[in-house]
């Protein structure tokens, strides 16, 4: 008998047919695990699970008693609660490597989208505003030449890196849990504690994952330590920073703009105080989604389920620390 498995994100038809090859899978579009309801019930009989951004936490494990592995289709694993997941002797996978040029071309673009003011610029053509190319209302910041600040250089930092220095000859001081020697020589980059970064850099960008550690490191007191030019990108999770504060300091100019990938609550709500304000660029946590990439993570995902639910070693098994 085929191993029971439950897939709870939209696949490309041909992973699908893999996963279905291997599994008895049941799937389902919006995972409700209210009790009693069909999700819940194949819960208890599930023992792989594949999807992106299901908290899996101690409640949910609990009404999952055959469950032997966990496989996002994600790098990033804030929704898994990995003690817990490993305590249990369950097996954990997520998609590093795969999606790293990706989300770097996308958030790249969404810096230079920020500064040079694209999407603010497009609803003035639509509006018919645009009468005078001399215009000073149409300036914006430039990218290059500038001091670019990362903020978690990991794989898709250091393709940012890659772009920022190659590309558009930016210099490049980071920081991040420990110093990568490779990455100083390789781009010339300069290690600063935060608070230094913050006060230096004229992009700060933010793609650290979340953990407890970084959960709403960048509030009120790290806004006031930028530049009153400064532009913040987040790529990283919404809860690394305190949204409330980043309002207020895109309202009140104590920095200049802000692009954003990712939100506290997602999709973002109706009426979010974000939705007003011109000087904040929004997407709508899009970093890894190209059709090419994003197939590439269902692969890596769902390779990972099966070589779990088979008895093998995944190829992404996340470590507890
Ligand atoms: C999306 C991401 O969240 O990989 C991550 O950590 O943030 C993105 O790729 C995810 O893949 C949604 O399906």
């Amino acid at each position: 008998m085929k191993p029971k498995a439950i897939v709870y994100s939209k696949l490309p038809e041909e992973v699908l047919e893999y996963v279905k090859g291997h599994c008895d899978a049941s799937c389902f579009d919006a995972p409700d695990s209210s009790p009693g309801s069909p999700f819940a019930e194949a819960l208890k009989e599930a023992e792989g699970l594949l999807g992106a951004g299901l908290k899996v936490d101690a409640a949910l494990l609990d009404r999952a008693s055959r469950l032997k592995v966990v496989s996002n289709i994600s790098v990033g694993y804030d929704n898994l609660n990995i003690p817990e997941i490993s305590r249990r002797g369950i097996m954990a996978t997520n998609t590093p490597g795969v999606l790293n040029d990706t989300v770097a071309d996308t958030i790249f673009g969404l810096l230079v989208a920020t500064a040079r003011r694209m999407p603010e610029l497009d609803r003035y053509v639509r509006n018919g505003q645009w009468k005078d190319s001399r215009d000073d209302v149409q300036f914006g910041l430039d990218v290059h030449h500038k001091k670019l600040g990362i903020i978690g250089l990991g794989g898709i930092g250091e393709k940012i890196v890659q772009r920022a220095r190659f590309g558009f000859d930016m210099d490049i001081i980071y920081h991040n849990r420990s110093r990568n020697p490779k990455l100083e020589e390789q781009y010339g980059a300069a290690y600063r504690t935060l608070d230094e970064l913050l006060a230096e850099a004229d992009f700060v960008c933010l793609m650290t994952p979340l953990t407890p550690e970084t959960r709403g490191m960048i509030g009120e007191r790290e806004f006031k330590l930028m530049k009153k030019t400064a532009i913040f990108v987040n790529g990283s999770r919404g809860a690394t920073v305190d949204e409330e504060a980043l309002i207020e300091a895109l309202r009140s100019g104590t920095i200049w703009a802000a692009g954003l990938d990712v939100y506290v609550q997602e999709p973002l709500p109706e009426n979010h105080p974000l939705l007003s304000l011109d000087n904040a660029v929004l997407l709508p946590h899009i970093g890894s989604a190209t059709r090419e990439t994003r197939l590439e993570m269902a692969w890596t995902a769902a390779r990972n389920l099966v070589a779990g639910l088979i008895g093998k070693t995944p190829p992404n098994l996340i470590q507890a620390k």
